[in-house]
């Protein structure tokens, strides 16, 4: 249909960034004169080097069927011939600067954030970041008008409501890279940093009703085979929760610098001092960041001693 037209119209210019470990390739090229990044993920490619390159610039896709359409996000399964099998496509098309970016291969740094540091610096950037339609994909969600079909389960109380359903990553049939997202109703907490103590009730039923929910609807899985964490720095600054298989290697979002665990965000808020309203604002936070990205370039390289920032 049309989005297989305009995936067939991609036209490679340059890697990004390729992981032979997760089989996964970045790549950006132009439809119509304008930029998309094409991420193509497959769970054992038996090509590595030079088939790879002949891959990137050659996408033979005898079949392909779009999974989900989301605002600027596309994803396909392409079926092959003999010598790739199937792979997962998300096309990103049109691409902004953010996303190429964020798709680069890059040296990552520790960075320390004091609640002095996110509220001056910071929270200033997030608010920024939460403008400009970078969210459209999220209220899309919200508002039914995307992957309405795909909820695997919601509550719709205004306060304590969310949605569950598959991450953009997921092949939603591969139990051991099981992926899903839960996206909370309300608007108003943009990341971690906004979680108080008067959340934690709210946060333990989530703990619990995630993986009932994602066993009741998928064979194959226990919830203690289930891992709820949240990124920080994540993405997209709506709250939301990844839900994963703990069998999937889901390489650097899940790991120490990036991942933060529900179950210890909860016992963290409980052990905080003050009342309810008391929150994770006020702690200092160790995390890792991508040398590209601009939080990085304005606001850490500084801080880091790398440098005067950019801008
Ligand atoms: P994040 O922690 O903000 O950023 O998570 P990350 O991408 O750096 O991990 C956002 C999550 O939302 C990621 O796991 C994405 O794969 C997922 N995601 C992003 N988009 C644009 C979509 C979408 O349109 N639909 C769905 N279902 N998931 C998405």
């Amino acid at each position: 249909a049309e989005e297989e037209a305009k995936l067939r119209k991609f036209r490679f210019t340059r890697f990004l960034n390729q992981d032979t470990r997760t089989k996964m390739v970045n790549l950006l090229g132009e439809i119509d004169s304008t930029p998309a990044i094409l991420i193509a993920e497959k769970t054992a490619f038996s090509i590595i080097g030079d088939h790879l390159t002949k891959f990137s610039h050659d996408l033979h896709l005898p079949k392909v069927s779009l999974m989900e359409r989301n605002d600027i996000y596309h994803s396909f399964l392409a079926t092959q011939d003999s010598e790739y099998g199937e792979v997962k496509i998300t096309l990103i098309f049109p691409a902004t600067e953010t996303h190429i970016r964020k798709y680069t291969h890059q040296e990552l740094r520790m960075v320390v954030e004091t609640p002095e540091i996110y509220r001056e610096l910071v929270k200033p950037y997030v608010e920024e970041k939460r403008r400009n339609g970078r969210l459209d994909w999220v209220y899309n969600i919200l508002e039914y008008k995307s992957e309405k079909e795909s909820i695997i389960v919601e509550d719709t109380d205004d306060v304590e409501g969310f949605m569950l359903l598959p991450d953009l990553k997921w092949d939603r049939k591969t139990m051991a890279s099981m992926y899903t997202m839960a996206i909370l109703r309300r608007r108003d907490i943009t990341s971690l940093r906004d979680l108080k103590r008067k959340h934690v009730p709210w946060l333990k039923n989530l703990r619990r009703i995630i993986p009932e929910a994602i066993c009741g609807k998928y064979g194959g899985i226990e919830p203690d085979q289930i891992k709820i964490y949240v990124h920080y720095q994540p993405s997209y600054y709506h709250f939301h929760l990844h839900a994963v298989s703990i069998s999937h290697d889901g390489g650097l979002g899940q790991t120490a610098g990036k991942a933060f665990l529900l179950g210890n965000l909860i016992s963290w808020l409980e052990s905080l001092d003050g009342d309810e309203e008391t929150g994770l604002e006020s702690v200092e936070l160790t995390y890792s960041l991508g040398e590209e990205s601009e939080l990085w370039q304005r606001v850490f390289k500084e801080i880091n001693g790398k440098g005067k920032a950019k801008e």
